[in-house]
């Protein structure tokens, strides 16, 4: 039988590079606990990161992890899935890697709905590169590069998302934990693309969008009495209504897998034998050896 893990069974020894105070340090945490709760092992879990801060932190979460290139976290999951769809896929990014450089991913993994959950840890910012506008940031949010005010109108990723097909998208705040964790929960369990977008202060760049800000402009789903969150009208509605930052499911609907449609009963790569693996694949591997 598998022993019960606890969230401290997925920590890594890598030091944290985050600043003290990140909103990053709370994803994490819920992150932790999620893969505790839903009885998952390391050896389960597979968590693909895109680059930024946010991309880091990949390196602190004990599993299969892959670094991967700004904006390319999506495809590399996608391949890792399909290899071995045994795998908890988890993927985690920015509001840079997913909505800017890696848009065009998001859309098609939105509308292919790969088994795998996606975390967009949004701080509206580009918090390693010092602070420049992102595709979520504030009309008006000034930084280095738009010292008289970002021009540009911040995209709704979740919107987006629902439009190309979205079949599970939610919102969480890194200071909430406990509604952290189920969320990412529900999103791990969810046969399908999940899209866990989480409000995620970064503290010493982003000085509009602080924790003060967020508990003073955010509501919660749950306090709308009669959400149904399998009404893609509504969720619609309710992302792009004008006001407070609503938090929670907004959308779940089943629907084939990516997973499903190719690999059908079909094994993964991953438990084929090896001498049945094109023999001009192992040459090439290793030639890059
Ligand atoms: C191809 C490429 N272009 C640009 C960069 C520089 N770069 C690194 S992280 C980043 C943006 C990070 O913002 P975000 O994804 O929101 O992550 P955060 O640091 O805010 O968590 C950029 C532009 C890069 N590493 N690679
Ligand atoms: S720069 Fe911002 S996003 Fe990056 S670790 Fe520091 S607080 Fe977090
Ligand atoms: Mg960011």
């Amino acid at each position: 039988m598998a022993t019960v893990l606890s969230p401290k069974d997925f920590a890594t020894a890598t030091p944290s590079w985050w600043c003290a105070g990140c909103g990053d340090f709370g994803v994490l945490a819920a992150l932790k606990q999620a893969c505790a709760d839903l009885g998952l092992q390391p050896k389960d879990v597979a968590f693909i990161s895109g680059i930024g801060c946010s991309g880091k932190i990949s390196g602190y979460l004990h599993s299969y992890a892959f670094h991967g290139v700004h904006g390319r976290a999506l495809p590399t999951a996608t391949a890792v899935k399909l290899a071995n769809k045994d795998l908890t896929v988890i993927v985690a990014g920015g509001d840079g890697d997913g909505y800017a450089i890696g848009a065009g991913h998001f859309l098609h993994a939105v509308r292919r709905n790969p088994n795998m959950a996606y975390i967009v840890m949004d701080n509206q910012t580009y918090g390693l590169t010092k602070g420049q506008s992102s595709p979520t940031s504030m009309l008006g949010y000034k930084d280095g590069t738009h010292p008289q005010g970002n021009p540009d109108a911040p995209i709704n990723g979740l919107a987006i998302a629902l439009a190309a097909g979205g079949t599970f998208l939610a919102r969480g705040f890194s200071s909430e934990p406990k509604q952290m964790t189920e969320m990412i929960k529900e999103a791990v369990r969810h046969p399908g693309f999940a899209v866990v977008e989480v409000m995620s202060p970064c503290v010493t760049f982003n000085k509009i969008n602080t924790y003060k800000w967020f508990k003073e402009n955010v509501y919660h789903l749950d306090d709308a009495p009669g959400y149904d969150q399998h009404d893609k009208q509504k969720a619609f509605a309710t992302l792009t209504a004008a006001g407070k930052i609503p938090l929670g499911i907004f959308y779940r609907e089943v629907r084939p897998t990516l997973d499903a449609l190719t690999l059908g009963d079909h094994p993964a790569i991953s438990s084929l034998p090896i001498e049945t693996i094109d023999p001009r694949l192992v040459a090439l591997q290793d030639a890059y050896a």
